[in-house]
Order: C-alpha cells, then structure tokens, then sequence
C-alpha cells in the first residue's frame, strides 16, 4: 500500500511554502545583484534527473555482514514501487538501472510496473562477476578475459541476454563492470589477458543496437587485489576508442584511488568525446560506496562545475547517463536515496552559479587566489530554496524525506513483505 499519496504531499508543501517563497525571493533578489536569473537556474536544475541502481533500494551490506531492513523490497516489482516513491517526492528521479540476473522478469510486466509509477528503465547492467544457479562455467578466475573461450563465450552470451531484456523494455544503454584481474603478480599474463578481454568486447559491441550505448566501468581494484583488467580511465578510454563511436567510459566515483583528481578525468574524458556518464557515490577510503556528497560535497560540485563549463562551450554530450551506485547499510535506502538524488541537484545548481566571465579573467591573469575564490562562492552559496522550490513547481515535495516519514511507507510496506532472512550481497 502506498501511503505517499497526492494530499500528503500537497498538505506538507502548503505548510512550507510560507518560508520558501521568502527565502527563494531573498535568494533571487542577491543572485540578481550578479546577474543570475533564478528561475533560469530552477528550471535547470529541476529538469535534472539521475537513475536509481535497482540494487540500491534493498539494504547492502559489507564482506563481513549484511543487516537487512524492515519492508524491504522481496523483487524487482517491490523495487519498482520503491523507485515510483522515491521519484514521486523528490522529481528527481525518472528512471531505473536494472540487474540482470537479479532483476529478470517479464519485459511486458516491467514495462507496465515502471509506467504505474512513472518511471523508465535507464541502462541494463550485466553481472559476470558471480556465479549464479545452474550456470556451466565458473567465473572464479574471470569472465569477459578468462582464460577458458567456453567461459568467456558465457560471459557474452550473458551481457547479449541483457541487450535483449532491455530492447524490450525500452533500455538503450548496457553498462560492463568485470571483476576480472588476479590476485598475485605472476598469475596472469597482463597483455593477453587485455586482449582476450577486447576481443570478447568487440563482440558484444557488434551486437549493440543502432541507438544504444555501451557503457565500460573502470575499477582500480577489487574483488582482484593485485590488478584489475579494466583498472582506470586509460585503460577505459583505451576500450572505447578501439571498440568505436557507441563506446563510452562511465565513471563511477569510488573506483578511484583516494586522493585521485576525479574532476580533471572528467575533463579529458569530455574533451576527446568518451565521457558517457557517471555512477555517483561518495568514498573516504576505498570503494566505500558510501551516500552521494556525505563525505566530500565539494568534489562532487568541482565535477559539475567541469560539466556546466563543457555545457556552455558546447561540447557535453547531451545523453549523458547519470546514476546511484550506493550501498546502503545503516540507512533506510530509500532516505538515502532521495538524499543523494537532491545533492546531486545541489552540485550542479552550486555549479551555475559560478561566475563564468570572472574565473576565466582570473585564470587569464593568473590570479589563482581570485580564481579559487570564484568558485568558493559558489560552492557556498545555499541553494536549498532552488531545489525545494523545483520540486515544488513540479508537484513534488519540499521536503521529500520529511514526507516520507510522516506517510509512514516503510511501516506500511513491511506489513506485506516479511523480513528477509538470508542477505545477499548489494555492493557492485
Ligand atoms: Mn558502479
């Protein structure tokens, strides 16, 4: 039973809309001063969207241990529901990222559930880094570049499965992640490995259709822990420019090692045209898959602010595919979710607000202070009113967790869907 309903959400939003009309029009008043068009930038920012992982509604866990939470969602028709609540209060989130195995259902029952909620499929995701029930070859010591051809054949047959599923539901992208790689120098030969890993590739690319993309995924490590086939961006960009036009390197923030400039990957990815999108998380040691922006705000506003600046110079892809990738442990999933879509939405507002004609006279000049200091302003500028303000134009909620807890959904949908009992894993 949904309890989020219409005259919840409309109820709540009178009691606000009081304080936002005042603090969006001080807001507007002083972005006016420098000549920002505050509507201009709500209408941005609103029309902003980011996918939610299938994945990421149910609770994570780590190596060690999984806590599941009450309610959760018992298949991808729960999850659906889920995602359809989480895009009814914050707007910000018109589509799901689908898992397959895990999410295989009847495409014509996919399509009817996603269109109940409003909702559509974003890229297909394949998962050759796990055995599954009854499968012939295992993927112990790898899939796209094992050694064995029977198991990479597999491996392929899978991701092409995959493209089908998602045909018929609308999809128009697939997203490889491999685990490949080894675990002790010596283990595997690092050239042909790479090699057996392009071929296999190669063939999945030729079976992409005419209007889809393919979306490759670099991790530094893990689950390999001495090296990983496709390890950073080079290696992506590398992928991409052989397999051809279609091919795009996705970026998922925690495959990085920590400290890494993520932003300026970012930036050459754009400029040489293989930027095909992001999995947005948030990190502090590894791939820690942690909320959107909980641990470093900034960084994730530094990356926006490449692509507002790629924006206004025209050269951003326009089908860029932005989504979650999170684990959540110690958090009802669906709160961290709506969390992260919303600062998300914060970056890229914080993003254009920064002073273009400024930071370009103080790089001219050299003047660094001046030029870190442009975009500072931005970056603490608060643009809450912005986003709440959006969500509201578009009938969502001001407050979109302050909504859900009070409809109560978590309470209500664990009365139908018992607590699970055994865990499986949600870190991908
Ligand atoms: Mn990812």
């Amino acid at each position: 039973m949904n309890t989020i309903t219409d005259s919840l959400i409309e109820q709540q939003n009178e009691l606000v809309l009081p304080f936002l009309k005042t603090d969006y029009e001080a807001l507007g008043e002083r972005l006016a001063r420098t000549g920002i068009d505050i509507k201009a930038v709500t209408e941005k920012v609103s029309a902003f969207g980011v996918a939610i992982p299938s994945w990421g509604v149910g609770t994570g866990g780590t190596r060690f241990a999984r806590f599941p939470g009450r309610g959760e969602p018992r298949d991808i028709f729960d999850k659906l529901d889920d995602c359809g609540v989480i895009h009814r209060l914050t707007g910000a989130t018109p589509s799901v990222s689908l898992h397959i195995p895990w999410d295989v259902a009847d495409a014509e029952d996919l399509r009817a559930k996603a269109a109940q909620q409003n909702l559509r499929f974003d890229a297909m995701n394949s998962n050759t880094f796990q055995d599954q029930q009854q499968q012939v070859h295992s993927y112990k010591f790898g899939s796209l570049s094992h050694t064995d051809s029977a198991t990479r054949q597999q491996a392929i047959e899978h991701n092409l499965s995959c493209i089908e599923l998602g045909e018929a539901i609308g999809s128009k992208a697939l997203t490889v992640w491999v685990g490949d790689g080894s675990n002790f120098p010596g283990q595997t030969n690092l050239t042909q490995q790479f090699e057996r890993y392009l071929d296999s590739a190669k063939t999945i690319y030729k079976s992409l259709p005419a209007d889809w993309r393919l979306y490759t995924e670099h991790k530094i490590y893990e689950p390999a822990f001495y090296s990983t086939v496709v390890q950073d961006w080079g290696t992506n960009y590398l992928i991409a420019q052989t397999l051809g036009d279609r091919a795009y390197c996705l970026v998922d923030l925690g495959h990085h090692a920590p400290n890494v400039n993520i932003e300026m990957i970012v930036a050459r990815l754009v400029q040489f045209k293989k930027l095909g999108g992001f999995h947005f998380n948030d990190s502090k040691y590894g791939d820690d898959d942690l909320d959107t922006a909980s641990i470093d705000p900034f960084r994730l506003f530094l990356i926006f602010n490449e692509l507002v600046d790629a924006d206004l110079s025209g050269t951003l892809d326009q089908r860029l595919a932005h989504m979650l990738d999170q684990s959540h442990n110690v958090t009802d999933p669906i709160e961290s979710l709506m969390q992260s879509a919303m600062e998300i939405q914060r970056a890229y507002a914080q993003a254009l607000l920064v002073d273009r004609v400024a930071l370009n006279a103080f790089q001219e000049d050299n003047d660094a202070l001046m030029a870190a200091q442009v975009l500072k302003e931005a970056f603490r500028t608060d643009v809450e009113p912005i986003l709440a303000m959006g969500r509201l134009l578009k009938n969502a909620a001001a407050n979109p967790i302050a909504v859900y807890r009070t409809g109560n959904y978590r309470e209500a949908v664990a009365k139908q869907r018992p607590e699970a009992k055994v865990g499986s894993s949600g870190i991908v």
